[in-house]
Formats: C-alpha cells, structure tokens, sequence
C-alpha cells in the first residue's frame, strides 16, 4: 500500500451500512476562447461563452460519501485535510443536497495527479468529478446537461469538464442560468490534438480566478470591448474546429489568450499572471510557429504555458520547452474523454 493511500485510508470516515457513496473521475479543460467574467456572481454566470478541449493523462478523483454519522462536511485534497476548500465543497454538496431534498453531511475525498491551484484547472476537473459522483451517490440520475449546469455553479469552468473532446459552454441568457451549460462540439478522437504543459511554478496564485474576474469587471476599461467581440472569436475556432483547419484555430486560440491577459492587465491593480518563463515560453512557441510547426500557446489565469500542436509535432515542441530557463517540467498529453464514474477502490488508491 502507497503513502498516498495509507493517508486517504486513515481520514476517511468509517463506512456505515447506510451511507451512500460513489467516485468518479474527471480531467481538466484548457479554453482556446476564454471565460473571464460573471454576468451573475451567486449563479456562478458567465458575461461570454467559451470553448474549450479536455485533457486526458491528467486527472482527478473524487469519492463522495453522504453518511448520517458524520455531523460536518469534509474535504481532504491530495492526502490533506483541506479546510480552506471547505466553503466550496460544501456550497457545491449543498446543490447536490437541496436536488435529493436531504441534509446528510458528506466527507469528500479528492486527489489530483498535477499541481493544485497553479493554472491548471483543477477546480474544472475537481468539481467536475464531485458532481457526478454526488450525482451517484445519491441516485440522482442527473443528465450530462443538468450535471454540466450543477457543476458550473461550483465553479465555471467546471461545466465544460463534464464532457470529453471539444466543448462549448454557452453564457446563456436566462436569468435563472440554466441555459448557461455546456455542450460537446466534437469528441477528442475526431481531431486529435497533442498538448505540452510548460509548468513554471507550483506555487498557489495569489490571485484567485473568481477575485480577478470580479477586479476586471470593476476596473478594467476594457471590458465592453472583450464582451462586443467574443462572439465573433466564438464563431471562428467553431468553424476552424469544423474544418480541422490547425493554423486558424491557432490565430483565433492566441487571439482570445492575449486578449484575455490584455484585459486582466488593465485591471486595477493590474492582474499579471505571468513569469518571465511563461514570457519565455511564449516566445519559444511563436518562434517554431514561424519556422511552420504546427503550434500554439494558450495560457489561464496562472503562470503555465500550454503548447497545442498537431500530435506530429508534440516531441519537438516538448523538448523546445525543456530548453526555457524557469521551465520546471513539461507534461505531455493528448485530448480526453468525458467525466465518469470510477470503482470507489480506484479513487481510494489514487
Ligand atoms: C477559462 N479560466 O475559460 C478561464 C480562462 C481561467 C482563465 O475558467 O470563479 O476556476 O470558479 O467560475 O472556472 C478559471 O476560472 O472560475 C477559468 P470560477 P474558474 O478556463
């Protein structure tokens, strides 16, 4: 037995006969057009839709247990207990709880195989998998529709990792947000696509995403401008997904990415995410890009870089971005499935 599942073993609660449980797992999401900003901050709304691909060797997994024995919700993240996650586990296994109509506390169990809060998504992935697996548990029968909305409110980009390939998370215009759900354009085999993961830090951002969407909305003059022009971005990468046309889902991929950035930029205080690595790596990406590799860059609302390339180019993008001084380690994968329920033993053993 690992380390890592002697940990989760000892702070789980002791199973009850009567206690309802499930796992899934997720993987995270990279958006090619961005989600920065909230049209509703308590229904967790969107000002944009955005599309996005899902990842598939980097994951997390979750096991949900709803137990009468237990008189607090808990969370433990990659083997810790993790009290400052918390108000969102429980805000998001509240939502769980008012649609089974029960008020049973829940003890969630949540390991991620990447770094945690450093730009790669892990709230997608993390909210995504504690969805279905609530979903689960407490025999829901949810949708993929109706996950996607629930796991949208636990954090936004969360409604795109319900699904696998290709997705479109529309802002909606419903003043209740349940038309603001995600939907798949294309499954991740119909145009595979290689992603490199540049990671330049593991350090928690200071800045959190929900704080500096809100900072951008309050103070960037840019704003209106990012909203006007988002449907236009939108409808280009759906046409270049359409036509598997690489070199213009790049142009409107970087596009968005700098735009974005831009944007959080002109905030104030202005919202910088990223290091001289990332700027690094930028460079580095546009440089193969001009000798005719088929490659660009995306990055969050972190300091990572991330390299989408056509699968022939992905081992010397890979190895381009081990040579940037301030690159600690490049992770390679390609495009992935959707969230799914897992054995509760596989999640235990993560
Ligand atoms: C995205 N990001 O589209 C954008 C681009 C980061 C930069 O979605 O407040 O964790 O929980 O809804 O989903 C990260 O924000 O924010 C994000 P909340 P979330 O991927």
């Amino acid at each position: 037995m690992s380390v890592m599942s002697r940990t989760l073993d000892s702070d789980r609660s002791p199973g009850a006969p009567n206690d309802r449980v499930a796992a899934a797992q997720a993987q995270p999401n990279i958006a090619l057009i961005k989600y920065w900003g909230k049209r509703d901050v308590a229904l967790n709304l969107p000002v944009v839709g955005s599309l996005s691909i899902t990842l598939d060797t980097l994951w997390t997994r979750t096991e949900v247990r709803f137990s009468d024995a237990l008189d607090a919700d808990s969370i433990v993240l990659n083997g810790k207990s993790d009290p400052k996650q918390l108000k969102r586990t429980s805000a998001c296994l509240d939502l769980l709880r008012a649609r089974a109509g029960i008020r049973t506390r829940a003890a969630v169990v949540s390991t991620n195989n990447f770094p945690t809060g450093a730009g790669l998504a892990s709230s997608a992935s993390g909210f995504a998998a504690m969805v279905l697996a609530g979903d689960a548990a407490l025999g829901l029968n949810l949708t993929p529709a109706e996950q996607s909305v629930l796991a949208r409110r636990c954090s936004g980009s969360a409604a795109r990792s319900i699904f696998g390939g290709y997705v479109e998370w529309a802002h909606g215009s419903r003043a209740d947000g349940e038309d603001s759900v995600a939907t798949p354009l294309l499954p991740a085999d119909a145009w595979p696509l290689s992603v490199a993961v540049a990671i330049t830090s593991t350090a928690e951002k200071a800045i959190g995403s929900t704080e500096g969407m809100n900072r951008t909305a309050d103070t960037s003059p840019y704003q209106d401008a990012w909203i006007d022009s988002q449907e236009a971005d939108l409808a280009e990468a759906r046409a270049a997904i359409a036509e598997r046309d690489f070199e213009r889902l790049a142009d409107i991929s970087e596009h968005s990415c700098l735009k974005m950035h831009a944007l959080a930029l002109a905030a104030k205080p202005g919202l910088l995410y990223w290091n001289a690595a990332t700027v690094a790596a930028m460079h580095v990406v546009r440089s193969l890009r001009a000798q005719g590799v088929p490659v660009f860059f995306t990055i969050d609302a972190g300091p990572q870089l991330k390299a989408v390339c056509l699968p022939s180019a992905a081992s010397r993008v890979a190895a381009a971005l081990r040579e940037v001084p301030g690159v600690l380690n490049v992770v390679e994968t390609g495009l992935g499935g959707p969230a799914h329920l897992i054995p509760t033993a596989a999640a235990a053993a993560a």
